[in-house]
């Protein structure tokens, strides 16, 4: 799915800024049609923007159910004769959206584009009222899952994710228009073959008219024209190649041309990094060198506007990443903003990107369901209908983010249940599905500590090994010294067992800002650096380690509970941006190079 972009033929326009807004705990908008007036009551809302903390009410923190988004918009008179589209770069989780009195789309899944194509109900030059609807409740059909538990004092959203459940319009929202004989999609996939490159592309056009040509030119990044070609598909070649590499962001533009009757009817221009991903035995390569993984488990995450983008924060956050040496990032647990990708392609950072599928893991949360035990599938949890919304999620993943060279790994889902054959049964489909989307990447999943190396039966499905390991935090707590030997035990397990290269995507420690001991104490600053250190000594020693994420970049918030203080503090920066002492250790280590 390509992004809007602006240019001779294609215009845009962001409708951020402040909506009217309106909680409907009743669910009376539905019923009332509310999407037919302005909506009820004087709240206003930034857009981009989690609404959960931006005012201080309890009710709309913890909302359950539908809000309503309304804003007016004048569609400029020059737009008339093209073709106008609405676009949505997220609403969380799911949304309904009306131009005037018209429902235009409906889409479900809180972290993945959609739009609607609204030429036929836009009027250019005149405005034009949009309302959305998101409803924020997981249940267990939805990525991720939960469910809604009705309570004497209303409706609470229960869930099985450690972060806490922001909802609204997460991103930009864009009208913007394309020529109506266009370019709908364009794939790319790169080769490297000594200092020779490859790009093999394919272009799908829509609104087609008869006679129309496609034109691909390749420039390097001066704008130079290195390679083209004619048709729908086919391949570049390109000598001397400038390679996308892991702390260079080296990037061509690939210019797609439709040509009708002589002149240029459309053009869409794509970034294009010439890269190449594999996994040979134990190494993870990129364009054929051994690539060992440095950096962090993420969230988008930030006081007052939770999940919304906002490109200050991505900048800093960038910054910091290169500050600390790292040079990757997992998307845990959820598609980020596509900006963040764009960004990761310029800056040569390396990403994981994994869809929302969290908390597919029912044996953690037993307590919660009135000590009850669920089995985590079944027809009432986990079941076939999960299994459909977790394909959808995977395909507009891979819809979205294939061409982004900064992305060399799918991850699938983060601990899910994987040790029965029942969860064998339910992934052995989102495997193939992944592979048969984009057999460019390897693909794999994360695999949760409660699930050791000879117990777990979806490891043998993935490209990879990615683990999470609690050492020293949720087991031996406190005791580096036995948790050093766990750990090394279990990283030689997979080691053994699989031959594949080993991600640790997870290991780290709730650590209070500001909290000192002279003698290892969690909490502390001095015992999260520390247990960092113990792991590293760990990771130099099993030759199959090629990844180190810790968890977290930053502190982020949580739902309510007694293992979190004001939210998860396993960030080695707060969640305003101050390091603790383990992210010296971190920089000590990444950026000895
Ligand atoms: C892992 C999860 C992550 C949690 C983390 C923790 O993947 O989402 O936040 O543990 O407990 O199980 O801090």
């Amino acid at each position: 799915m390509l992004r809007p972009i602006l240019n001779t033929w294609r215009d845009r326009r962001t409708l951020n800024g402040l909506w009217r807004f309106a909680t409907d705990p009743g669910g009376a908008g539905r019923n009332q049609k509310w999407w037919r007036a302005p909506l009820p009551g004087r709240v206003e809302m930034p857009v981009p923007a989690s609404y959960n903390d931006v005012l201080p009410d309890p009710a709309i923190r913890d909302h359950v159910g539908e809000a309503w988004y309304q804003t007016d918009v004048v569609v400029p008179a020059s737009w008339a004769g093209e073709r106008v589209v609405l676009r949505f770069d997220a609403a969380t989780h799911r949304a309904v959206v009306w131009v005037d009195d018209e429902q235009v789309a409906a889409h479900e899944g809180g972290y993945t584009p959609f739009e609607a194509d609204v030429t036929g109900v836009v009027r250019p030059g005149r405005a034009s009222r949009i309302t959305v609807v998101v409803d924020n409740r997981l249940a267990w059909d939805s990525i991720p899952p939960g469910y809604v538990e009705q309570t004497p004092e209303g409706s609470r959203q229960r869930y099985y994710h450690d972060f806490f459940n922001y909802a609204g319009l997460h991103r930009p929202v864009w009208l913007y228009t394309t020529p109506v004989t266009h370019v709908s999609d364009v794939t790319v996939g790169t080769g490297l073959a000594g200092t020779t490159g490859t790009v093999d592309y394919d272009v799908a056009i829509a609104g087609i008219a008869d006679g129309v040509e496609t034109h691909v030119v390749l420039r390097d990044a001066t704008g130079t024209e290195v390679a083209r070609a004619a048709g729908p598909s086919g391949t570049l070649t390109v000598s001397e190649v400038h390679p996308w590499r892991p702390g260079e962001g080296y990037l061509y533009t690939l210019d797609v041309e439709l040509w009708n009757g002589g002149s240029r009817a459309d053009r869409y221009s794509l970034n294009v990094g010439i890269r190449t991903v594999a996994v040979d035995g134990t190494r993870f390569l990129i364009n054929g060198e051994p690539f060992h993984f440095t950096g962090f488990g993420m969230h988008e995450d930030h006081a007052v506007r939770g999940k919304g983008h906002d490109d200050v924060s991505m900048v800093h956050d960038f910054a910091l990443l290169d500050w600390i040496g790292a040079n990757s990032f997992r998307t845990s647990h959820y598609p980020y903003a596509e900006e963040i990708l764009d960004y990761a392609d310029r800056k040569g950072l390396v990403v994981i990107d994994e869809t929302a599928a969290v908390g597919l893991n029912l044996g953690l949360g037993g307590g919660i369901l009135q000590g009850a035990k669920r089995p985590t599938f079944s027809e009432e949890t986990i079941s076939d209908a999960t299994r459909r919304t977790h394909l959808q999620a995977i395909r507009e993943l891979v819809a979205r983010d294939k061409n982004h060279p900064s992305v060399v790994l799918w991850s699938i889902a983060n601990e899910p249940e994987s040790h029965t054959e029942e969860s064998k049964k339910y992934f052995e489909p989102l495997f193939a599905e992944a592979r048969r989307l984009d057999p460019g990447r390897p693909v794999g999943f994360v695999n949760m500590m409660l699930s050791p190396s000879g117990e777990c039966l979806v490891t043998e499905l993935a490209d990879v090994v990615m683990i999470n390991r609690y050492f020293g935090w949720y087991t031996q707590t406190g005791d580096l010294a036995a948790a050093e030997r766990e750990l090394e035990a279990d990283l030689r397990a997979w080691a053994s067992r699989h031959r594949k290269p080993i991600l640790v995507t997870e290991y780290g420690a709730d650590t209070v800002a500001g909290l000192h001991s002279v003698v290892p104490q969690p909490w502390t600053e001095e015992y999260q650096a520390e247990l960092l250190e113990m792991y590293h000594r760990v990771f130099d020693r099993v030759e199959a380690v090629v990844g180190e994420h810790v968890w977290n970049f930053a502190d982020f918030a949580t739902s309510a509970g007694v293992f979190r203080v004001e939210g998860n503090k396993k960030g080695v920066f707060t969640r305003d941006r101050k390091p603790k002492a383990g992210a010296f250790t971190l920089r000590r280590r990444w950026s000895r190079a």
